[in-house]
Parts: C-alpha cells; sequence; structure tokens
C-alpha cells in the first residue's frame, strides 16, 4: 500500500476558497486523495488532536483557531509522501516560508497558515483516528 499523509485545509484558507487551489496542488504533484471530509473540530478533538502542544503557551489560541470554522482534511498518498507534503505546504510560520510553498503563498499568520500535514507516521496514525 503506498504512503500516506493526512492534511488540513485550516479555517484561515477555507473562508477564503482556497480549498481547490491547495488540493490541486498535491494532484499536479502527482499524489492522490483517497478521503476528503469537511467537517468542524469539537474542542474535544482539537485538544487531542494537537495534544503534543499541550504545554505550549499557544495551545489555548491553537485550539480555538482550529475550532473557529469549517476545515477540510483530506488523505493524500503516494511515494515519500509525508516528506514530500511537508515541502510543499513549507515552514510552519509563513513569514519565513519560501514562495511557492502553500503557507509562502497564502498563510497570513502562525495560526493562519493555511493547512497542516502529517510530520510522520506516527502523527499521521494518531491523527487520522481524531479526524476519520
Ligand atoms: P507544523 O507541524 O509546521 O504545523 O508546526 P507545529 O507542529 O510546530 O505547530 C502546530 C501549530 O501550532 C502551527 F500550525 C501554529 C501553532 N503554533 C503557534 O501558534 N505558535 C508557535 O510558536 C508554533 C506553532
Amino acid at each position: 500500500m503506498a504512503e500516506q499523509t493526512l492534511i488540513i485545509v485550516k479555517p484561515d484558507a477555507v473562508k477564503r476558497n482556497l480549498v481547490e487551489e491547495i488540493l490541486s496542488r498535491f494532484k499536479k504533484k502527482g499524489f492522490s486523495i483517497s478521503k476528503l471530509k469537511t467537517f468542524n473540530f469539537t474542542v474535544e478533538m482539537a485538544e487531542q488532536f494537537y495534544s503534543v502542544h499541550s504545554s505550549k503557551p499557544f495551545f489555548g489560541e491553537l485550539v480555538s483557531f482550529i475550532t473557529s470554522g469549517t476545515v477540510v482534511a483530506a488523505i493524500i498518498e503516494g511515494d515519500n509522501v509525508i516528506n514530500v507534503t511537508r515541502e510543499i505546504i513549507g515552514k510552519t510560520n509563513p513569514k519565513e516560508a519560501s514562495p511557492g510553498t502553500i503557507r509562502g503563498d497564502f498563510g497570513t499568520g502562525i495560526l493562519e497558515n493555511s493547512i497542516h500535514a502529517s510530520d510522520s507516521r506516527e502523527s499521521f496514525d494518531k491523527e487520522v483516528n481524531v479526524v476519520f
């Protein structure tokens, strides 16, 4: 079975109608999208999803932001998709993300950075269980 990763198009990007534009970048790279889900995070789901950050000073803001609007989750499949997807999305802070990356092109703030993607197989396994 092909490697899989999970992406979440975040509320800032959904509100600006960027879902198709963002998903198209993965399709153009030759990856396939095997599952798609449009939903709103509950606070409980968000706390589980971001539990690795529970002791960080920004945890409250992070949960509040990700629950603030509709998101679109997708499972993306293909060779080395976890690492390649991290390259496609760019650095966490849009101010540091290169042009041509999703965060470099669309992100407007550290919270409003348009997209999440799993950073490892372990993160994927955990995140997919929260979302799907
Ligand atoms: P990433 O894997 O690139 O999404 O980055 P992290 O797991 O480090 O961070 C997850 C989310 O926490 C980011 F998308 C935004 C938020 N965050 C902050 O608000 N402040 C920080 O200093 C770091 C991350």
